[in-house]
């Protein structure tokens, strides 16, 4: 598993979904520059970050589609996940909220992009725990989807999170899934 630079295999478009202040846009950064920061400008419009990422002898392109706070106010809209090819769904491990409206935010990737690969996604795992693994568990297995704890903060599983995401799409390219 190594960053990679030069020319990939696959492109895959990915959504982060999720309520306001999980740390979508934290994780996506850590994962494009390997950095936290404390501080993001907030603007209008999707954000869109491009990483490529190396799985087994695949170059894999990740087109990550960030929103820039939309789902502070409702839904977010149908543009965003057209031509979707995985998600990350996330809470925040210190906020009961996020993780009681998780919910909505599978009914919404069910309507937009049904059965895309999906993993649920607790982050801020530096933080005193509110919501606890078991409970991100139990909800993982009721709706079938991979679990994965992770910190923005301290860079805990940020890659590997998007490599299992990239195995997984990967595995229902080569018809292994
Ligand atoms: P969003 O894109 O889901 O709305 P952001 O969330 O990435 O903007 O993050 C919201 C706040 O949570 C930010 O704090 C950010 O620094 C913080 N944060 C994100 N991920 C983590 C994490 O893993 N651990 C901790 N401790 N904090 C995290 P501010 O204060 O800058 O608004
Ligand atoms: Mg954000």
């Amino acid at each position: 598993m190594t960053a990679a630079t030069s020319s990939c295999t696959h492109r895959f478009k990915i959504v982060v979904v999720g309520d306001s202040e999980v740390g979508k846009t934290s994780l996506v950064v850590r994962f494009v520059e390997g950095t936290f920061s404390e501080e993001y400008i907030k603007t209008i419009g999707v954000n869109f970050f491009i990483q490529d990422l190396d799985i087994g002898d695949n170059r894999i392109r990740f087109l990550v589609w960030d929103t820039a706070g939309q789902e502070r106010f409702g839904p977010v809209r149908q543009e965003y996940f057209q031509g979707a090819k995985g998600a990350l769904l996330v809470y925040d491990k210190a906020n009961q909220e996020s993780f009681d409206h998780l919910e909505f935010w599978i009914e919404e990737i069910n309507r937009y992009c049904s059965g895309i690969p999906t993993i649920l996604v607790g982050n801020k795992a530096d933080l005193a725990e509110v919501v606890t693994t078991e409970q991100g568990q139990q909800l993982a297995a009721k709706h079938n989807l991979p679990f994965i704890e992770t910190s923005a903060k301290t860079g805990e599983n940020t890659t590997q999170l998007f490599y299992e995401l990239g195995t997984q799409i990967l595995a229902i390219l080569e018809g292994t899934d």
